[in-house]
């Protein structure tokens, strides 16, 4: 496919890409344990959170305005955090609920509750399940475990497949996908088999730039150096998805590391290099030991979600239209600081190179270029002075439908 061809995607991952923001959450016997990757032989007597409440993590991801939640429902250890009946390795081994808890189950019903698409983390790598040297047995196990998974919680907006430990081993993507698409046609798949969605290749939560929809190869994990290489069908459309947790580099839980905990800044910086450049981003906020999402970060969120508000929430001044320019008028002279662009995704990425210029005493400046726009692209720049933007689209592939040219008042971010 050249890149002159369009790629177009599926009513699915439109759906998909609205969503922008999702929050992850990691949690099982890591939490208890100060690490990050189990070795599969840590026992599930340690599992025993005193409090765990989903409703509040489901709670804090609604408050916070994240449109879907992805929960690690079995990390590379194997631990299971809902009662399967493919080990005994599970939440059932645990003393939390005396064996009869279920953390997919409460989670999936908070999220009904308060309306949030969700979503299930399912690492292939298992590090506990002894058939995991026998490809053909653990292909079967594993399928077990997404049967229960996707017939048991749904709907399932996404599955995530992490590639971590599985770099150059084979599993039977046919049969995994299939499985996903007998269950949950409409889930959005990660990165591996068949993909859906890509990965944006690193665990900053930053997108590339420009970050093109139409399929762009991806690694399998931060440690493969070779592409992934998918199934035939993958579809060409692929959006990226970023990921990156709000603690520096820890998923899970650990005692006293809130110094890690990202600055609003950053948060900001990470929010304008993902869903600015068109990718969703799923930022990771571990719940701890007792099995609650720690105060500190929920007053980090806070406070990110409040500049994001102040900055890209309320437009001066919007337009939409067809065609290959398109002028904004603002009311009065404002101090412009960022500019949101979006075009008909439906329609495929029509738009190939754009420049934006302010009218400033009669007189048009560039005040930033682009190439892709595709579902959003977030511009902030030194603010300036103006009562009118243009919008020019040099290179197209047909003619480009823009759904939001919205100028934003400068704030300090
Ligand atoms: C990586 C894993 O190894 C990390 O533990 C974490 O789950 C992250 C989201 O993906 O590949």
């Amino acid at each position: 496919m050249s890149n002159l061809d369009l790629a177009i995607p599926s009513p699915e991952q439109v759906a998909w890409q609205k969503l922008e923001l999702g929050l992850f959450v990691h949690f099982g016997l890591n939490t208890f344990l100060n690490q990050e990757w189990g070795d599969g032989t840590d026992s599930p007597q340690v599992f025993n959170p005193t409090s765990l409440d989903a409703h509040q993590w489901v709670k804090v991801a609604k408050d916070m305005g994240f449109k879907y939640f992805m929960l690690t429902a079995k990390h590379h250890d194997g631990f299971c955090l809902w009662p399967t009946e493919t080990t005994n390795y599970s939440v059932k081994s645990s003393p939390w609920k005396n064996g009869e808890g279920d953390v997919v189950r409460e989670c999936a019903d908070a999220c009904k509750q308060f309306g949030l698409p969700f979503g299930l983390y399912i690492s292939p790598w298992d590090r506990h399940e002894p058939c995991y040297e026998d490809k053909e047995a653990y292909d079967s196990f594993y399928c077990k475990q997404l049967t229960e998974l996707l017939t048991k919680y749904g709907p399932i907006v996404e599955v995530w497949f992490d590639g971590a430990g599985s770099e150059g081993r084979e599993y039977n993507w046919e049969r995994i996908i299939g499985t996903v698409k007998k269950y949950q046609p409409d889930a959005m798949i990660f990165n591996m088999g068949q993909p859906t969605i890509r990965w944006a290749g690193n665990e900053d939560g930053i997108a590339p730039d420009p970050c093109w929809n139409s399929r762009q190869t991806s690694k399998v994990s931060m440690f493969s150096k070779e592409e992934s290489t998918w199934l035939p069908g993958t579809p060409e459309w692929l959006p990226a998805e970023c990921d990156v947790p709000i603690r520096g580099d820890h998923w899970f839980w650990h005692e006293h590391d809130e110094e890690r905990l990202r600055s609003v800044s950053n948060l900001v910086e990470i929010y304008e290099k993902s869903v600015g450049r068109g990718a969703n981003l799923l930022l990771n906020v571990a719940p701890n030991h007792h099995g609650l999402i720690p105060e500190v970060d929920i007053d980090r969120l806070k406070d990110w979600k409040t500049k994001i508000n102040q900055a890209f929430t309320k437009p001066v001044a919007s337009a939409s239209g067809s065609g290959y320019e398109l002028i904004l008028e603002l009311d009065q002279e404002s101090k412009i600081g960022a500019v949101i662009l979006k075009e008909q995704i439906r329609m495929g990425e029509r738009v190939r190179s754009y420049k934006i210029e302010a009218l400033l005493h009669d007189t048009w400046h560039t005040i930033t270029e682009g190439t892709a726009i595709g579902h959003k692209r977030i511009h902030s720049f030194q603010a300036i002075q103006t009562t009118k933007l243009r919008l020019t689209m040099d290179k197209t592939v047909g003619k480009p439908v823009i759904t939001e040219f919205s100028a934003f008042i400068s704030v300090n971010l």
